[in-house]
C-alpha cells in the first residue's frame, strides 16, 4: 500500500513528464495533484513530441488510470485543446481518464484577472504565464470557487455568473488596458464544458484509497518545481500551489504515512522561466550554450528560459523540504562540450558564507561560490550504461550524491524514452 512521488527540485522545467512516461509501467495509476495549464510536460517516444498540460504523463500507457486531482485547477478549454491532441494518437481517455469532483475551475476571466494583476505590477510582474492560476486559486482559499463537481449541479450556470459578475468588478478596480470580450470567452468556455461533462468524475481521494487498500501502485505527478512553491519558493515569485511533497497530501487526499518513495527530479545546470531571484544566473555565453543546445523555451508559453550553473545550496534545500530518496538526473548531455563546469556550493551573504537557503535570495543579498569542474567533450546520447559514461561526469554527478547525501538512480542524456541511463 504505497503512493511513490515525483517532483522537479529546481523552477520547473526539469523533465518531470519525460520521466514519469519512463517510469509509468511501473504504476497502475498516475495523479496530478497541484498546478493546471501552467505546466508543460514534454514527453518524446516514436519520433512524436507531445506537450501536456493538465493531464497526467501516464496518458499514452494503456494499462495507467490517469486521475487529475483536486488540488489541480482545470482551465475546460485549455483541458479540450489537450483531449484533442489525443485523439490523433487514439487514446482512449474516456476510460483512463478520471477527474476529481474537487478540483476547481479557471474561468476566462481568470485568465483575465491574471493579466489585469501583471499589468497592475509592472516591473514588478511575477512572469505568470497568464492562464488565471494564482486568480483561480484565490478563490479556492477565498471560499468562492466553482469545482467540477459543481457542473453536475442544474444551477451551475448561476455560481459561474456570480463569480464572473464578481471578476469584471475587480478587473475595472485594476484600471489598467485589458481588452476582452467576454461573450466569445464564455461561449467558449460553455463549450468546453460540455466536453468536460463527457468524462468521468470521481471522488478522488476514495477512488485513490480503494486503490492502495487494493495493493495498486500508484505514482504522483508534481507540476512546476520546488522553488515555485507557494510557501518554500522564492516569495512572490512563485506559483500559488504547494509543489512540494505536502501537496501530493492535500492535492490527493493521501495520507502522509502512505507516501514511500520521492523521487526528486532535477536539471544537470538550472534554468528559470518568469521574474524572480536566480543566484546562479548566466548572462553569457555559457548561459547561451546551454539555452541553445538544451532548447531551453517554456514548453507552454514559448518564452525563453533564463539559464545558469548547478545550485546545490537550493538542490540540497529541495531535497530537504520534500523528504527526496531518489534523485534523477536531467540534460547530462547539454554539458558536453563545455571546457569548465561551475556547481554552487555556497552563498556569501551578509558577509558571510553560508550553505543554507536565506530568506531572501535576491541578486542584492547572495552571490554564489563556485566550484570548478573539468567538462567533457563526447557525445553521450547514445550511451546506455552509467560506467561507460565520461569520467569527469562521473566525478560530476558523485560530487553532487556527496553533498546532498542521496543517490542519483538515473541520468538522461537525451529527450526520448530510450536515453535514459538507469543505474
Ligand atoms: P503561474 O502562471 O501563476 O503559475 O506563474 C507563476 C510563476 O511560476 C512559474 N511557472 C513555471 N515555471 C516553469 N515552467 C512552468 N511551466 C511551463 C513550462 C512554463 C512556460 O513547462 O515551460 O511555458 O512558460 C511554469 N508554470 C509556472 C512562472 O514562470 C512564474 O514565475
Ligand atoms: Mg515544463
Amino acid at each position: 500500500m504505497a503512493v511513490d512521488l515525483l517532483l522537479g527540485l529546481q523552477w520547473g522545467d526539469e523533465g518531470k513528464g519525460k520521466i514519469v512516461d519512463f517510469l509509468t509501467k511501473k504504476y497502475n495509476i498516475i495523479a496530478r495533484f497541484q498546478g493546471g495549464p501552467n505546466a508543460g510536460h514534454t514527453l518524446e517516444f516514436d519520433g512524436i513530441k507531445h506537450v501536456l498540460h493538465t493531464i497526467p504523463s501516464g496518458i499514452f500507457h494503456k494499462n495507467a488510470t490517469n486521475v487529475v486531482g483536486n488540488g489541480v485547477v482545470i482551465d475546460p478549454v485549455i483541458f479540450k485543446k489537450e483531449l484533442e491532441g489525443l485523439d490523433q494518437y487514439k487514446v482512449d481517455y474516456k476510460s483512463s481518464l478520471l477527474i476529481s469532483r474537487k478540483a476547481h475551475l479557471i474561468l476566462p476571466t481568470h485568465r483575465l484577472l491574471d493579466a489585469a494583476s501583471e499589468t497592475a505590477k509592472g516591473k514588478a510582474k511575477i512572469g505568470s504565464t497568464l492562464k488565471g492560476i494564482g486568480p483561480t486559486y484565490m478563490d479556492k482559499t477565498g471560499r468562492n470557487g466553482l469545482r467540477v463537481g459543481d457542473l453536475e449541479l442544474k444551477n451551475w450556470k448561476e455560481k459561474y455568473r456570480q463569480l464572473a459578475k464578481k471578476h469584471q468588478a475587480m478587473i475595472e478596480f485594476y484600471n489598467v488596458d485589458v481588452q476582452y470580450n467576454l461573450k466569445e470567452l464564455e461561449a467558449e468556455f460553455f463549450e468546453a464544458v460540455k466536453v468536460i461533462k463527457t468524462l468521468q468524475f470521481i471522488d478522488s481521494e476514495e477512488y485513490l484509497y480503494q486503490a492502495q487498500q487494493n495493493e495498486k501502485p500508484i505514482l504522483a505527478e508534481g507540476a512546476q518545481g520546488s522553488l515555485l512553491d507557494i510557501d518554500f519558493g522564492t516569495y512572490p515569485f512563485v506559483t500559488s500551489s504547494n509543489t512540494t511533497a505536502a501537496g501530493a497530501c492535500t492535492g490527493l487526499g493521501v495520507a502522509p504515512n502512505h507516501i514511500k518513495s520521492v523521487f526528486g527530479i532535477f536539471k544537470a545546470y538550472t534554468t528559470r522561466v518568469g521574474s524572480g531571484p536566480f543566484p546562479t544566473e548566466l548572462f553569457d555565453e555559457d548561459g547561451a550554450q546551454m539555452a541553445r543546445v538544451g532548447h531551453e523555451f517554456g514548453a507552454t508559453t514559448g518564452r525563453p528560459r533564463r539559464c545558469g550553473w548547478l545550485d546545490l545550496v537550493a538542490l540540497k534545500y529541495a531535497v530537504q523540504v520534500n523528504g527526496v530518496t531518489e534523485l534523477m538526473m536531467m540534460k547530462a548531455d547539454v554539458l558536453s562540450g563545455f571546457e569548465n563546469l561551475k556547481i554552487c556550493t555556497a552563498y556569501n551573504y551578509q558577509g558571510q558564507q553560508i550553505s543554507h537557503l536565506p530568506y531572501d535570495i535576491a541578486p542584492e543579498n547572495v552571490s554564489p561560490v563556485y566550484q570548478s569542474f573539468k567538462g567533457w567533450k563526447e557525445d553521450i546520447s547514445a550511451i546506455t550504461n552509467f560506467d561507460d559514461l565520461p569520467q569527469a561526469l562521473k566525478d560530476y554527478i558523485k560530487f553532487i550524491e556527496n553533498n546532498v547525501g542521496v543517490k542519483i538512480s538515473i541520468v538522461s542524456v537525451g529527450p526520448d524514452r530510450k536515453e535514459t541511463i538507469l543505474r
